[in-house]
């Protein structure tokens, strides 16, 4: 066993697909435990692995648990994440620290990739990516998550980003970290609860043979780094723009006031906007996240068939 092998533990699910070559697709849990409340938070969990299972891939959530990254997690283990007020929220800088206690950690963007990467996951399913926040020319708050798109090889299904970011920003980041934005079927970066975001990508693909092509691509000419996908949401399940941006507005410049930063920004925002639109947006996240689920499938699906 390499020293890296002894930190990582696979589900029986997950070990098995590994030995017969089935295509798997990695799942973050920082969702679970900081972005939504109990009890949906965990019924989103079971929900979006079995819409993975149902499209012809293995699921394989990622946690911190009794020391080693689980890839793969038992329905108790799921359940733990979402009622657990003690769960650690890690990214990158965190991980080497967490993993020698006996805290429960929550994978983000960031640390979800790299766990995926060690595990040799190269599709990973989640609702939106962190990125360069509102006012970061004053505070400097741009998501670790950013940075691990520009150095670690998994390709991330989303919903764009949630316009708690400066999204103009967040792409001239990724732009000049030279990781690829894909539309899927659209050639406007989705803003998470709604279609639109103003910003226009630069790519865009039709079907998941297609992305999974650009993926081998990239793979093979060892340009490294990952890649974006960015599914908008479907339009029965979206936001009005001027009703969401109102109250992502509210929440921002209730953060402000009351100094909040660091990695406890976005989930303080994330609750907020929760509760301000007394649910709506939880049953548009959740909405989402299954739509990338189905995506993210395909293309894994798509790209073990290659
Ligand atoms: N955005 C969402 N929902 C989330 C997150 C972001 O709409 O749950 C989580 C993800 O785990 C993401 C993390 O990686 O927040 C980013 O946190 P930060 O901005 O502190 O890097
Ligand atoms: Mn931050």
């Amino acid at each position: 066993m390499t020293q890296l092998q002894q930190y990582i533990d696979y589900s029986q699910e997950v070990k098995q697909a590994k030995d017969n070559n089935q295509p798997i697709v990695a799942l973050e849990s920082t969702i679970i435990s900081h972005g939504m409340p109990y009890p949906q938070n965990v019924e989103m969990a079971n929900k979006v692995e079995q819409l993975i299972r149902d499209n012809g891939a293995v699921p394989a959530t990622i946690a911190i648990i009794d020391g080693k990254i689980k890839i793969g997690l038992e329905k108790d283990q799921l359940e733990t994440l979402a009622t657990s007020d003690n769960v650690a929220k890690v990214s990158r800088r965190d991980l080497a620290e967490v993993i020698p206690t006996t805290q429960i950690g929550a994978t983000t963007v960031a640390t979800t990739m790299i766990c995926a990467e060690l595990a040799g996951i190269q599709f990973f399913v989640t609702g939106g990516i962190g990125g360069v926040h509102k006012g970061a020319e004053h505070t400097m708050d741009i998501s670790a998550d950013l940075d691990e798109l520009a150095k670690t090889e998994v390709t991330v299904i989303c919903a764009g980003a949630k316009s708690i970011l400066d999204l103009p920003k967040t792409m001239e980041y990724l732009e000049t970290k030279g990781v690829p934005v894909i539309g899927y079927q659209t050639d406007e970066l989705p803003a998470f609860f709604t279609r639109e975001s103003g910003v226009k990508l630069i790519s865009s693909a039709q079907s998941p043979e297609e992305i999974a092509k650009v993926h081998q691509t990239k793979h093979d000419l060892e340009l490294g780094g990952g890649m974006v996908i960015a599914n908008p949401i479907p339009h029965e399940h979206a936001l009005s723009k001027d009703y969401i941006e109102s109250i992502i507005d509210d929440a921002v410049e209730e953060a402000e006031s009351k100094g909040i930063k660091g990695k406890d920004s976005t989930p303080f925002l994330l609750g907020k906007i929760v509760e301000k639109t007394e649910g709506k947006s939880l049953a548009a996240n959740i909405k989402l996240v299954e739509n990338n689920a189905i995506l993210g499938a395909k293309i894994a699906v798509a790209f073990n068939h290659m």
